[in-house]
């Protein structure tokens, strides 16, 4: 007979599924990782659209626990591409051993809890199940997609493809007139890869966003052999940085220097490329809007440089919000595109888009032609994996109605009413390079498992005093930030704003990953007390 009990059952297997499984073996755990994908790697096996690449440079973003995935996995590119993510997951996996237990093509649409057998029953979509003591979410934050709420979607008789959702057979866009709705980390990857293969490339843009720009280079034997070599300091350093990378926090506020010193620091973060301009300029870009207002003007100034046309360079230039109002990101030549003289950018900001029409796309009075229609619109980012299945805790609570009014969790990992239901990164996790909290928190719910099983603790459970505790934390955090402003503010999915009927609240946890991993400790320290539901 086909096994279908075990001590834990994981969802996802991406990079969460896969570290958890690893460290739940090591505390003996009988454990099984499912996912509805045919693949293993989770976001990098789902994201496959043109331009896909990590944001975060290699060194950090890997796992550091096993050394023999570190010794022997070759990385080629500063950024790798999607498709080195997956191969490395794939590298993973096998070196590990872990392929033997996961079980794919199985997708999850409802997990129950029984009181009576202290057990969690996880149905798939052909009404199989697997029954165990412990449920983890490895399911990603942002993995369920959303479309534009655009009239007449079913109207347009030409190829629409969602980024997140591309075909794995692929898309013609050869000489064809392309549109692309969507300009967040998603769509600025798209927008460079897709213009030299579109005859046309219409760009609809609704919210510029600050990009900061790099250079991806190939990775030499001598730097990939240092960075082996110090990799458990690389670890270390993003570890305990406030967004997970291996850079150093500068020490000073961009207000404390005179103008031809920021402007040189400036200069020099710019030329070193991606998030170490967003990190090591100031410490205080991210928390004062006038600082932020400094870099925010020093982006602009670089968009003027590079956009030959005033008119676009200005239209590409952030006004309704400053740098970090939103989730800044990596550009790999994207300001450039919008010098290709078929590359078209329409602003959609005062006059919205108004319908798919049978051809293409109508914004006010004007008709696009277009015979394939990218939209990058984005996910129901943190909570929609989680309230899109029926996850049903004590008592027929339901995830998704327990979060209706308000997100309630113990440090994004438990949540009152379901007992031994542990997430890795859920909402009111940190806002970071992701591999780092991961990799962190695969370890520490391992020792709080193992925690609980020597102890005969009943369960792994959030008291309702730490979820209000963590609420009021998350909310502090975030509202510290120029992401949160009563007047110029950004209009972003970490806030809920791109869902209709979302509360409107930090989904991620703004206080800094270090400090974040700081409060885990304490509750480890403190016997895992806050998690201890009565
Ligand atoms: O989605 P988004 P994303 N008409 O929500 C626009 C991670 N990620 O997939 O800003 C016109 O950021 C919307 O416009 P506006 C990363 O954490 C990481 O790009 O609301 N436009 C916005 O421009 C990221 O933050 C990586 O005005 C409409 C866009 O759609 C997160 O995923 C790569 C519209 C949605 O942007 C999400 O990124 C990719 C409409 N009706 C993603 N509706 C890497 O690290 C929506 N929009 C490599």
């Amino acid at each position: 007979m086909t096994k279908t009990d075990y001590d834990a059952v994981v969802i996802g297997a991406g990079f969460s599924g896969l570290a958890i499984l690893h460290h739940l073996r090591e505390i003996g755990l009988d454990t099984v990782v499912v996912d509805g994908a045919d693949g293993i790697g989770g976001t990098w096996w789902i994201n496959r659209y043109p331009g896909v690449r990590t944001d975060s440079e290699f060194s950090y973003y890997s796992f550091s626990f096993s050394k023999e995935v570190r010794d022997e996995w070759v990385w080629t590119e500063r950024y790798p591409s999607g498709s080195e993510v997956l191969a490395y997951l794939n590298f993973v996996a096998d070196r590990l051993d872990l392929r033997k237990d996961i079980v794919l093509g199985r997708y999850v649409t409802r997990a129950e809890w029984n009181e009576d057998t202290s057990r969690w029953t996880v149905t798939f979509g052909d009404g199989s199940y697997f029954t165990a003591k412990y449920l983890i979410s490895g399911m990603g934050v942002l993995s369920q997609p959303i479309w534009p709420d655009i009239p007449g979607r079913d109207t347009y008789q030409g190829t629409l493809v969602h980024a997140a959702r591309w075909p794995r057979e692929g898309v013609d866009l050869k000489g064809k007139k392309v549109g692309l709705i969507g300009l967040g980390a998603s769509g600025i990857q798209i927008t460079p890869v897709v213009a030299p293969e579109a005859g046309e490339f219409f760009v609809f843009q609704r919210t510029p966003n600050f990009i900061v720009e790099t250079n991806n280079d190939p990775v030499s034997a001598e730097h990939l052999a240092e960075v082996r070599a110090t990799y458990d300091e690389i670890f270390t350093r993003a570890a305990n940085h406030p967004f997970g990378v291996d850079m150093v926090p500068a020490q000073y506020s961009a207000l404390d220097v005179d103008p031809e010193e920021r402007e040189r620091i400036f200069e020099s973060k710019w030329n070193e490329g991606g998030f170490h301009f967003a990190n090591e300029c100031f410490n205080d870009l991210a928390v004062n809007h006038e600082s932020s207002e400094l870099a925010s003007e020093f982006i602009r100034k670089k968009i003027r440089e590079i956009v030959k046309d005033p008119a676009t360079a200005d239209l590409l230039s952030p006004k309704t919000y400053s740098f970090n109002g939103k989730r800044v990101p990596t550009g790999f030549r994207y300001y450039d595109t919008f010098n290709l003289p078929h590359v078209h950018l329409i602003d959609t900001s005062t006059t919205p888009i108004t319908e798919f029409t049978e051809r293409g796309l109508r914004v006010g009075d004007t008709e696009y032609e277009l015979d394939v229609i990218i939209a990058a619109t984005g996910f129901d980012a943190m909570t929609g994996t989680l309230t899109q299945i029926d996850i049903v805790g004590r008592d027929g609570l339901v995830l998704r109605d327990k979060w209706a009014d308000g997100i309630r969790s113990n440090l994004g990992i438990s949540m009152n009413g379901f007992p031994n239901l542990l997430l890795s990164l859920g909402p009111q996790t940190p806002y970071s390079n992701l591999p780092v909290p991961i990799q962190l928190g695969a370890q520490w719910m391992a020792r709080a498992i193992d925690f609980a099983e020597k102890n005969d603790l009943p369960a792994l459970e959030a008291t309702r005093e730490s979820e209000e505790w963590w609420a009021e934390e998350t909310d502090r955090a975030g509202k510290a930030t120029v992401m949160y402003s009563e007047g110029k503010k950004a209009k972003a999915w970490f806030f809920g704003e791109n869902v209709p009927g979302k509360p409107h609240e930090f989904q991620v946890y703004m206080g800094g990953g270090q400090v974040y991993q700081q409060f885990c400790r304490d509750a480890e320290r403190d016997g895992y007390r806050s998690f201890r539901a009565p």
